[in-house]
Formats: structure tokens, sequence, C-alpha cells
């Protein structure tokens, strides 16, 4: 039975439907018909006389896609993607500098010398191998566990540490907690760890490519525990809805912090929503380099010739603590998790295949593991000298110039700091540039 006969249909909703045809047409999203081709409207959906509710879960779960096993073979040879030794040298470094770092600067944090850390140990693939298919024109807005994809861009090991470190040198200039990168140059958006904020903001990124027509696209890290949010839904029904050139990656890691992912949904993962937004989707062994490129690459085509945006769920394992705030002993084992981690850990995985096609042997990986290792621990040393900033920079970049209020709180602070004798204050005062020395 139709509910509203043609003509009252067309009295009520005509206007409204000229005038949005009208806004799309004036936004570059023209109208297109074949969008809502498989999308129910209060016209074509058909009648069934079955008292019949959607199974709460579908019959089976949504595979992952693999292409190398966990020995490093290849399991699908003509889903090879062709790498050069060279290409592929590169991309196993930035993996292997990515673990040196993290190792490094997690232990930097237990000795007091930085304030905070996150690892990435586990999750390398996911990130070198998106970053290896992306364009580097492509807007990349990470959660805060993607420096990989800084590292493959050409991030530099100083430009790291002294982020983390706070100091006058580094991006944030100490207002930011350490691991928020950002670089304009390379087009990654600083890091906002406010988790999921990140999602609808690179969907408005995706519709100014869109409108520029300028054949990039915004690619969108987040985790499982993001999903949760209500920015994620925000994110993905704007993207589908306004049909903008964005990947979404998810990293499916099992966790957020402490909480289990059978606490974050009970339906089958991050893909299975694709359809509901109307969203293509595609589920992928994160541990697995060339699944993770061969997916990131025909999500960005999509993406970028067709206005598409696509999800993909990577499936990983956080082999560390969430941070170094967290201790993950208390809600998993972690003898079972490093037992796993040694099975498909995507670094050996990489290192096996290469070994076998002669572009890598133990003499390489010697040489090039201590190399690392002297590099990262070089410019530590190098970046701990630097100075921080002047205490009164955290007056500046609140809005565009210090606004009188903050004109009157940022002298009221230097007159507390020039009154302030006592010793183990002027030793931290010393450690700023420019150290409003105290009156005497
Ligand atoms: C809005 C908000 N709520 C809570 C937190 C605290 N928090 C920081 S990370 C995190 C877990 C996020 O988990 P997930 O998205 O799966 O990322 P993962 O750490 O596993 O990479 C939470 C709850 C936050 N930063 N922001
Ligand atoms: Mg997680």
């Amino acid at each position: 039975m139709q509910r509203w006969p043609g003509k009252i249909y067309s009295r009520l909703y005509g206007p409204i439907i000229c005038q949005l045809s009208k806004r799309y047409q004036s936004t570059a999203a023209k109208f297109d018909s074949s969008v809502l081709a498989g999308t129910s409207t209060l016209d074509n959906v058909p009648i069934t006389t079955k008292l019949e509710f959607l199974p709460s879960k579908a019959k089976s779960i949504i595979p992952k896609y693999r292409i190398m096993d966990t020995d490093g073979n290849i399991i699908n040879k003509n889903e090879m993607p062709n790498f050069s030794d060279n290409q592929l040298i590169k991309i196993y470094k930035d993996m292997t500098m990515l673990e040196t770092m993290d190792h490094i600067l997690f232990q930097s944090q237990r000795q007091q010398r930085i304030s905070f850390y996150m690892t990435h140990r586990g999750e390398e693939a996911t990130q070198i191998g998106s970053a290896a298919a992306l364009d580097p024109g492509d807007l990349v807005y990470a959660q805060y566990r993607e420096a990989g994809i800084l590292l493959y861009r050409g991030y530099k090991l100083h430009q790291f540490i002294d982020q983390c470190m706070g100091n006058a040198r580094g991006s944030c200039k100490g207002i930011q907690m350490p691991i928020h990168y950002g670089s304009k140059d390379l087009n990654y958006v600083t890091i906002s760890s406010t988790v999921a904020t990140q999602m609808p903001q690179a969907v408005g990124s995706a519709y100014a490519y869109k409108r520029a027509a300028n054949e990039k696209c915004v690619v969108c890290y987040f985790g499982d525990g993001a999903t949760s949010e209500g920015d994620a839904h925000a994110a993905f029904n704007f993207a589908a809805t306004l049909e903008v050139p964005i990947i979404f990656i998810c990293r499916n890691n099992g966790y957020a912090i402490s909480t289990p992912s059978k606490d974050q949904y009970h339906g089958d993962g991050i893909a299975s929503r694709g359809t509901g937004y109307g969203m293509m989707a595609i589920r992928v062994d994160g541990h697995d380099l060339f699944a993770v490129y061969n997916a990131t690459k025909a999500a960005r085509q999509m993406a970028v010739n067709e206005n598409k945006p696509i999800l993909i769920e990577a499936m990983v394992d956080r082999f560390g603590p969430h941070s170094t705030s967290d201790d993950s002993s208390a809600y998993r084992s972690e003898e079972k998790m490093q037992h796993h981690a040694k099975i498909i850990d995507p670094i050996e995985r990489v290192r096996r295949y290469m070994d076998v096609r002669g572009c890598w042997n133990n003499e390489k990986e010697e040489t090039w593991r201590k190399e690392a290792t002297d590099m990262v621990l070089k410019e530590l040393e190098q970046c701990e000298h630097i100075k921080r900033a002047p205490i009164t920079t955290m007056f500046d970049n609140v809005f565009e110039k210090v606004e009188p209020h903050l004109q009157k709180q940022m002298h009221e602070l230097i007159q507390h700091v020039q009154q302030n004798h006592e010793a183990s204050f002027l030793t931290l005062l010393s450690k700023y540039e420019q150290s409003y020395v105290p009156n005497k």
C-alpha cells in the first residue's frame, strides 16, 4: 500500500527536494540518482508478508584478507605487489626503526627523561604498509599510535624526540603531551588525543578536497575503541552521504586501554558497519604488510577516482601496554601475548620474506640494528641539551594574538616567577629559554 498518493507526496516534499538539489548543485556535490541504487527510500522498499526479524549476527564472520603467511611465504603470488629490493629495504628499515625508537623512548620514560610514551609494537605493518600505498600529498588524521606514517614520510628522529621532550625545537613547544606529533610539510594533522575527534574533522577536510577536485584523499586512522564514540558515527554517516574521498583505517587491536572489544561491540567488528552506512569495506590481516598495502592502494584508487569513502579494518595485536601509564598484565596474560607475538610478528614476517628473496641477511640485519640504535641514542642525547621554550609560550596561539585577559595572566606569572627564590625552583627555571630570573 502506498502511504502518500503521488500528488500529495510531491506537493509536500517537492519544494524541499528542489531546495536540497539546488544546494547540492551549488556545492559541487551534484546529485546523482545512481548513488541511491541499493539505498532504501519511501518508494522502493519491497513488501513481505512474513513476520521476520533480521538476525543480530551475520551467518559468517567477515574473513581477513592475507597474502603472506606467518612464515613470510606468499600464499597468493598473483596479488604480490611489485616492490623493488630498494623499496622493500626502505619499508623494512622504517618498520625496524619504529621498533627501535619505541624501545628507547619507552625506556627513557622509565628513566624520567620524558613524561609519557606510547609504543606501536605489533602494528608496524598496518602503518608502514598503508603509508607506502598513499600519495605523500594525502592528508592524514591519526589517533596517536601511528608514528610509522610520519616516519615513512620522512619525519626526522630528532623531530619525534623534540616533541616528546617538549623542548623549544619541538613542534608543540611543550604545550602538548608527548607523542602529539604533527607536520604541515608532511600533511599530517597534529594529534588530538581526545578520542575520535579527528574523525568528523577528517570528513570535513575530505569534503573540501572533493570540492577542490585535487585528486588527493584524506586518510583517517583510529582504534576500535574510538568507534564507540558518537563522533565515529557522525564521521561515517557524513562521509557516506556527502560521498567524499576518504579512507577510514581502523586499527582493531582488541582493546581500548583495558576494555576488551567484547565490551565495545557485539556485531562483527568494524568492517560490518560499512554496509550499514553505505560504504565499501574490507577486513585485512594487519600483520601482513603486503595485504595492508594492497587494500590501501585499491581503496585510494576508489576514493580518489570515484569520490567514495572506504572503510578498512586492520586486525592487529598491540604487543605492549596501551601506554607508559598502563600495566597490561592487569587485564591480559602477558605470557600468552608474548607467545602469540612471536608467531605473528609483522616485522619477522617481512624479514623472512626478504631473506628468501635474497635482499637481506643476518649480516645486514646486525649492522642495521646497531646503526638504528646508535642513531636514536645519539639524537636523544642531543635533544636533551635543547632548552624548553620560555614559560610564557603557553599564552601563544590560544587566540590569534595574546588577548588582554591573557596578557594580565602572563604578567602575573612573570611576577610570580621573579618573586620565587627557592633553589629547586631556580634549577627548574634554568631549563627554560629566557628564564625571567627572580628579582633580588
Ligand atoms: C573522549 C576520550 N575519552 C577517553 C579518553 C581516554 N582514552 C585514551 S586512549 C583510550 C582508548 C582508545 O582505544 P582505541 O581507540 O582502541 O585505540 P588504541 O589505544 O587501542 O590504539 C581512551 C579511552 C580520551 N583520550 N578521550
Ligand atoms: Mg584498540
